[in-house]
């Protein structure tokens, strides 16, 4: 396999002046037709290089003249001695029924849909597949009438019509000059709603969502969070849309998530339909955020996009936090950026240590679908973020559109967006802030205060640290960054001392020092998570406690708790690991004092604070083994599972009064009520029905059956299906096969149920996962079933699929080695928890390397596979 550098980046030879598609549409094959008009950038160029994968070659003529003056090889076309401008046609033959990648043009239940993103499109047809190569596009589709009555493509529908022999035919012309990864077709027997916006100029614009007809009652939330989201980037941004129609296609076989192809999106299927029977709160939420995400591409991606695919973070890191603005609009802020934080911190930090680390603008890759990953997205969005705070909403809203302006439909690179925003604010972003673009790894700020009663002044002194990583080994490598770290000062009661302010930490050291304190205060550090870095700050218990009661900033109440829990955890695992003759007896067990000050602060939230309840149920949710073992990385993982499960036992059992007492007040609102206050206050419940469930005796059982049996939405049914699943009881098994009963024909819905198999902690549910593998509603074809039960297996389960035996890592290596030859970019990202070995003890390292080691051997291997591997093994 070849790497590809961004060092090694030319422009194009030849500029694509316009082209023209003519798909015929078939069950057993597809003809491609294509009309495209070159001229050349450099005149002493000769031949035509066109990339084409998986095509056979009927053929081709230049203006019009057939040609034999080619060279077909596996990935491209090349024509000799071109002229300098001429129209290249050429005839291909494809397979889109039996395309199991889902990249380029497939079939999906019998709906024809394209993938083009990043590199699809040259399995369509040879072309010059890269994205700084735009061009205007005219799309005949032609098919049965019957089988495939709905024909889309981008742009405006200019003609339809009959064309003989039960067949129809359909034409679309975009305005815009896009890339070909932004090109897409859809063919099917599809239902559709739509509504009419209109745009603050007075614009009227078309909203469709189209989906299998079965279904259709399942769109109208993704149509009013379409709706939802034009506005919001008008009134935001004020940035409109620029087409007649916007619709959006549900596609039930699907890699992403979704697609931001111009004017005509695609969607994976579980981010569009919804109904409060077979949705959770949760993935309302979601749907709105994606929906939200893909249409904000369409200028931040789509009417400015990337020169190249190294830039990918221009438009992704941009558009992740464009959505996160959208999404801490529709709900809070505080709510929305906590699950950002857990994204970063719980996974991306992973990415970082791992041997796959690379910067948010990576300088090599050998497969692109491998650097579609958290640090280009959702790092690329925190250095956003980080301009954001630096520079005030006001001047990042002009430094938007003076990129906007500069660049409406180019191709560029970060250092544009950085150079328009640098311009805008008169900070610079070019400099050693670019470094967070370039350098990869997770940096560390040390926190050291000092209080001196005497002088009382109060000094905070903050350090930056680097490690090398896998991509940049050496220490030479690393230098420092630009830091913003937001702070306050409270008393120990909790009272402000001061105004929130900001840091920019540039050196490797800095302190900062308060006057006039007579009493030693406590430190609010990293408030809203203001830099993706690890906080190291020692701060006692106490003071701990008092953040999580009385801080402003739920970032740093939650990132307090879980510094708290974390400390009870390695209270229990020092006891466990106290050496002792005979084997430990006595139930390990909190020291009463530190149980005593937790519940008083768990008490003090379900009963004294106004925090929004949405906010609420964030911190009253424990965190997860996976979190609780990157917390304490010294500790083995049977030991650290151990200690949760009895800290967890523990609370639910000390706090199961003022949970009771919680759950016992009556309802305010329907189930099927989606308002922002029904939500918060299902999910404030759900979270204290969790927290009860720890306790795993019979009355929590009972109340868990009883939440399910009175569920009417899936929010509540979810919730208590998942507090039944912490026990082997026939209630869990009751409640298993009545949901299997209510949602066998849901494929969404269904997700769930291999999931909830599949997350359970108990030794057997390995051979669950093997025998749910067999089930007949099961596909190794379809994504979301083998995220679901693979993918919940493997990476939520870490107690079972890092059992010591290795079974779960068989288990993965022989799916992954399956995958590879039906799906590679499946394949790829279903191998990430093996690559993962680092962290975890000798015994496990060896059998998760041996696994990784009969992967790479694997003959043949996908590009896809063989980087992911062999990285993850050097
Ligand atoms: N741009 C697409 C992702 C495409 C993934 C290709 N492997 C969705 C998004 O980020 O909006
Ligand atoms: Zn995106």
């Amino acid at each position: 396999p070849q790497t590809q550098y961004l060092a090694d980046y030319k422009r194009a030879d030849f500029t694509i002046e316009q082209v023209t598609l003519d798909f015929s549409l078939f069950d057993n094959q597809t003809i491609v037709t294509s009309k495209i008009v070159f001229k050349k950038t450099n005149n002493r160029v000769k031949n035509l290089h066109l990339t084409g994968e998986d095509l056979t070659l009927l053929s081709v003529s230049i203006d019009q003249k057939e040609t034999s003056h080619y060279e077909v090889s596996d990935t491209g076309l090349t024509i000799k001695q071109v002229p300098n401008e001429f129209t290249l046609s050429t005839q291909v033959l494809i397979h889109p029924e039996k395309n199991t990648l889902l990249s380029g043009l497939y079939r999906s239940n019998a709906i024809f849909c394209t993938q083009c993103e990043a590199e699809g499109f040259r399995r369509i047809t040879y072309f010059l597949d890269r994205p700084d190569v735009m061009t205007t596009y005219q799309v005949r589709i032609e098919a049965d009438k019957t089988q495939y009555p709905v024909l889309l493509s981008n742009g405006n529908l200019v003609e339809q019509g009959d064309a003989g022999q039960n067949r129809h035919f359909a034409m679309w012309h975009d305005p815009f000059p896009k890339p070909s990864y932004l090109f897409a077709l859809v063919a099917g027997d599809l239902a559709c709603i739509n509504k009419t916006t209109t745009t603050q100029s007075g614009r009227d614009v078309l909203l469709e969502i189209y989906t299998e007809k079965a279904f259709i009652n399942q769109a109208d939330y993704a149509l009013g969070a379409l709706e939802r989201s034009l506005k919001w980037d008008e009134e935001t941004f004020n940035l409109a849309y620029d087409l007649d129609r916007y619709m959006i296609v549900a596609i039930s076989d699907f890699n992403a998530g979704a697609m931001e192809n111009k004017g005509l999106n695609l969607f994976n299927a579980k981010y569009v339909l919804a109904s409060p029977e077979t949705a959770t709160d949760k993935d309302f939420f979601n749907i709105e955020n994606i929906i939200g995400h893909e249409y904000f591409h369409n200028w931040s991606g789509n009417r400015v996009t990337c020169r190249d695919w190294f830039q990918l973070s221009l438009k992704e890191g941009l558009t992740v936090f464009r959505d996160a603005l959208f999404s801490a609009d529709m709900t809070t802020k505080g709510y929305k950026r906590l699950e950002e934080v857990r994204t970063v911190r719980d996974h991306q930090f992973i990415e970082d240590q791992g041997p796959m680390s690379h910067p948010v603008r990576p300088s090599s890759y050998i497969e692109i679908n491998n650097f579609y990953t958290l640090t280009v997205y959702e790092k690329g969005g925190e250095i956003i973020r980080m301009m954001y705070q630096m520079m005030g909403a006001e001047t990042f809203k002009r430094g938007l559109a003076l990129y906007f302006e500069r660049h409406d439909g180019q191709a560029v690179t970060v250092e544009d967006f950085a150079t328009a925003m640098s311009d805008a604010s008169g900070i610079d972003l070019t400099g050693q802030f670019f470094r967070w673009y370039t350098q990869s790894g997770t940096p560390t700020v040390r926190v050291n205060s000092l209080y001196d009663a005497q002088s009382k002044t109060y000094k905070l002194t903050f350090s930056q640290h680097h490690l090398p990583t896998a991509d940049q080994a050496n220490q030479a490598d690393k230098q420092d960054l630009v830091i913003p770290i937001a702070y306050r000062l409270f008393d120990e009661a909790g009272q402000s001392l001061c105004d929130e302010r900001t840091i920019v930490l540039t050196e490797s050291e800095k302190t900062i020092e308060f006057g006039s304190l007579s009493k030693r205060p406590v430190a609010s550090i990293l408030r809203n998570f203001s830099a993706p870095v690890r906080l190291h700050f020692e701060q006692s218990i106490d003071d701990l406690h008092t953040l999580v009661r009385f801080d402003d900033d739920l970032f740093v109440r939650y990132d307090a708790l879980h510094h708290i829990l974390k400390s009870a955890v390695s209270q229990l695992i020092g006891q466990q690991t106290t050496p002792q003759k005979t084997p430990q007896k006595t139930p390990q067990s909190i020291p009463q004092s530190t149980l005593t000050q937790l519940v008083g602060t768990y008490e003090y939230l379900l009963t004294k604070d106004n925090t929004p309840a949405i906010e609420k149920a964030e911190l009253l949710a424990l965190p997860s083994l996976s979190v609780f073992f990157s917390l304490l990385p010294e500790h083995p993982l049977d030991a650290v599972d151990q200690a949760v499960k009895t800290l967890s036992a523990a609370l639910a059992q000390q706090m199961s009064e003022p949970l009771q007492a919680r759950l016992s007040t009556p309802c305010e609102h329907e189930e099927h009520d989606l308002s922002f206050a029904a939500v918060s206050e299902r999910s404030y419940r759900n979270a204290c029905l969790q927290l009860l469930s720890y306790a795993g005796d019979t009355d929590s059982i009972a109340r868990a059956k009883n939440a399910y049996d009175q569920a009417q939405g899936m929010t509540n049914r979810l919730a208590a299906l998942e507090a039944l699943n912490q026990t082997q009881s026939p209630e869990r098994e009751a409640a298993l096969s009545d949901f299997y009963q209510r949602f066998e024909s849901d494929p969404q819905a269904l997700d769930k149920w291999f999931a909830v198999h599949a997350s359970a902690d108990f030794p057997n549910t390995i051979d669950t996962v093997k025998s749910l593998a067999t089930h007949p509603k099961f596909q190794l074809t379809n994504p979301n079933k083998v995220r679901a039960l693979y993918g919940t297996f493997c990476m939520r389960n870490l107690a079972q699929f890092h059992h010591p035996s290795g079974q779960g890592y068989r288990l993965l290596s022989d799916l992954i080695a399956t995958l590879d030859t039906i799906n590679p970019s499946l394949a790829a990202r279903m191998a990430s928890p093996l690559t993962q070995w680092q962290r975890f003890d000798d015994a496990r390292q060896d059998l998760m390397k041996t696994a990784l080691t009969t992967l790479v051997n694997l003959q043949p291997i996908s590009d896809d596979l063989y980087e992911i591997i062999s990285k993850s093994l050097a």
